[in-house]
């Protein structure tokens, strides 16, 4: 038993070690760029996660809650456009568990009309899945809830053993914080795991004026900045830096042509910054920018781009009542 005990210990300990090394060795490729960058996922620790849950409440952010509205009231629409015999089971999988607050719209008018599913959220962190399970079990205990721990794709490729329909729903404008290229490896490498038939409900951001999408990204409470920020304190924390956040800044910048917003973070003075970990010093000249998201916003020709790859196509578009957000009812042929 002490020995069973001793292993997952080591396991965990080397699985930590990993995340830690992989951590630094994508920070020192960024920041070795003449144009310095650090990726976004990192913004996920859990004070980042905590933080994004402040986002998504905030007044300026309305992506959460057009993307609810629609799920509410338009819950008849998005169940018709999955084109499921009520009377013949499916599987819904949602890709990123989060509240799961979309998705319970979703699930009770399912489960009031009788339709046969078992729901299969699927996550990177074990700790969201058991609230989400507990949450649900207790909030519609006819709905047979699967949680599934893991990569997208190693789950997908799992699940594709049982040959039943499937929807999978890819919510919150999340594919936005890839670039195009990603987005439309993703999209394929989705296809590649699901069947003729299956469906892909995909939620996105469109593009609309600066004035309505560069205060989601610079509310005036600052979370934002504190999330973008939370990069900079993870790396004094995990990496032995000693950046001093007083003189770093949040920036967003919103290109309404393009559709692309993008978060940075701007030195505010000349500075030089140690990595222990990396085992160097980086120099920062003042108003320099570090690039760490990019949140892309969609329309139709460019999400027939993304897609011109993949085996899918579009079936439907359902919109929020201020035609802010979409979300596409992808067939996969
Ligand atoms: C998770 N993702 C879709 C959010 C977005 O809008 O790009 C992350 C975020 N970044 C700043 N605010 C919210």
């Amino acid at each position: 038993m002490i020995e069973l005990y001793k292993s997952k210990i080591e396991k965990d300990i080397n699985e930590a070690e990993i995340l830690i090394n992989t951590f630094r060795d994508d920070v020192e490729k960024g920041l070795d760029k003449i144009e310095k960058t650090l990726p976004s996922k990192y913004f996920y620790n859990k004070k980042g996660d905590a933080l994004f849950v402040e986002i998504m409440n905030l007044p300026e952010y309305y992506l959460t809650r057009s993307e609810f509205d629609i799920f509410k009231n338009k819950t008849e629409q998005l169940i018709e456009a999955f084109n499921i015999d009520s009377n013949s089971y499916f599987e819904l999988i949602e890709l990123g568990a989060g509240d799961g607050l979309k998705t319970k719209e979703l699930l009770k008018t399912l489960d009031s009309k009788n339709y046969k599913f078992n729901y299969f959220p699927i996550d990177i962190s074990l700790n969201a899945l058991s609230l989400l399970e507990k949450d649900l079990n207790n909030d519609m205990p006819n709905v047979s809830v699967k949680t599934q721990q893991g990569d997208y794709f190693e789950v997908l490729n799992s699940l594709k053993q049982s040959k039943k329909p499937k929807v999978v729903l890819f919510l919150g404008s999340n594919i936005g914080n890839m670039t195009d290229e990603q987005a439309s490896s993703f999209i394929s490498k989705l296809g590649n795991n699901l069947q003729k038939g299956d469906k892909l409900l995909l939620g996105v951001d469109l593009i609309k004026p600066e004035a309505i999408v560069l205060p989601a990204y610079n509310d005036s409470k600052g979370v934002t900045a504190s999330f973008n920020l939370n990069l900079l304190d993870r790396m004094n924390n995990e990496l032995g830096a000693n950046f001093n956040l007083n003189y770093f800044k949040h920036h967003p910048e919103y290109n309404e042509k393009t559709g692309v917003a993008k978060s940075f973070i701007k030195s505010t003075i000349n500075q030089t910054v140690e990595i222990k970990a990396i085992g160097k010093s980086y120099s920062f000249a003042k108003d320099e920018k570090i690039h760490t998201e990019i949140s892309r916003k969609y329309n139709d020709t460019l999400i027939n781009q993304i897609i011109l790859n993949a085996n899918f196509v579009i079936n439907n578009k359902i919109m929020d009542s201020k035609a802010y957000f979409a979300d596409y009812i992808l067939t996969r042929y």
